[in-house]
């Protein structure tokens, strides 16, 4: 496999500045050469521009904060994932917060036409301008993705929904908002929430989690650094209590690494302001390892 990163130092999705250091902490951490110790042929292609002026962020509406320099970030990061993949390379993102998974999967759906995603979140990301309680855009990725939401989002790179619903599953969820709740009931999506990995355990959820996204022709992890339990991740901008361990999160990786399907990724929500000594960091690092093989080699 050959590998290409790329950083995207973006934290207009949300209100807590510094997650736009989290490609340098992730680098800092050692991720190129645990990567190439694997043996691939890592390429960093280095962090988009992305346009800062933390004395300019929007506050003013409630809903959609930063919305134009959101959308051309992520406009940016498809054209960079699309070429990324035309080179028959395997895209890593690194944020940034989880707004970019728009940019990331509008990228990717040039090349699926069934693309499989797995949401490893404490949280659903599936609110709209509607059902947001904060306006941060950081928590509509996923239902932007599925085609819903605002137009200037759901329409980016090109038009309409880049993954059917039928394509997701949430794991480590215990985070959803009202609006969330309602659209996973309406739509049917498929969650792991904290209840059913307590109840079946990590192997098993995998496992279902493999056998559900068999029939896709490609699997997109997009890891939210929050899923895991602050304890192991305290450098995230919406730590959630009660979450995934480090060692259910390395099991999950090993299994994901063993079955193969895994054809692109992103760690985003990494803040090295809110971390200790860059633990979050060497967390997302460490999952890298495992979701890159180092258990089978
Ligand atoms: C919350 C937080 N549900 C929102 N979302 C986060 O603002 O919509 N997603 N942190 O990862
Ligand atoms: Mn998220
Ligand atoms: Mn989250
Ligand atoms: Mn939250």
């Amino acid at each position: 496999k050959q590998l290409s990163i790329v950083g995207v130092p973006m934290d207009m999705g949300q209100m807590r500045r510094g997650v736009d250091m989290g490609p340098s902490a992730i680098r800092y951490a050692g991720m190129v050469e645990r990567l190439q110790e694997l043996q691939f042929d890592v390429e960093d292609l280095g962090d988009l521009y992305v346009e800062r002026s933390q004395t300019q962020t929007d506050d003013s509406g409630p809903k959609l904060r930063n919305l134009p320099r959101v959308v051309s970030v992520c406009e940016q990061l498809a054209g960079k994932v699309d070429d990324i993949v035309s080179r028959k390379r395997f895209p890593i993102v690194l944020g940034g917060d989880h707004s970019i998974a728009i940019g990331t999967l509008a990228g990717l759906s040039k090349h699926h036409q069934n693309l499989g995603v797995i949401w490893y979140d404490a949280h659903g990301d599936l609110n709209t301008e509607e059902t947001s309680p904060s306006g941060n855009i950081h928590g509509m990725p996923l239902a932007v993705s599925l085609g819903v939401g605002h137009p200037l989002l759901t329409n980016l790179y090109q038009d309409g929904a880049k993954i059917k619903k039928e394509n997701v599953v949430l794991i480590g969820t215990r985070a959803l908002d009202d609006g969330e709740k309602e659209f996973v009931r309406r739509e049917g999506i498929k969650v792991f929430t904290m209840h059913e990995i307590d109840r079946m355990g990590m192997t098993a959820v995998m496992e279902e989690t493999i056998a559900h996204l068999a029939h896709t022709d490609g699997v997109h992890l997009s890891l939210d650094l929050d899923a895991l339990d602050p304890h192991d991740a305290p450098g995230v901008g919406t730590p959630v209590i009660g979450g995934l361990s480090y060692r259910e999160s390395h099991l999950a990786m090993e299994m994901l690494a063993e079955s193969g399907i895994i054809t692109s990724a992103e760690f985003v929500e990494v803040n090295p302001i809110l971390d200790e000594r860059n633990k979050t960091a060497d967390t997302a690092v460490a999952l890298m390892g495992s979701l890159f093989g180092e258990k089978l080699k």
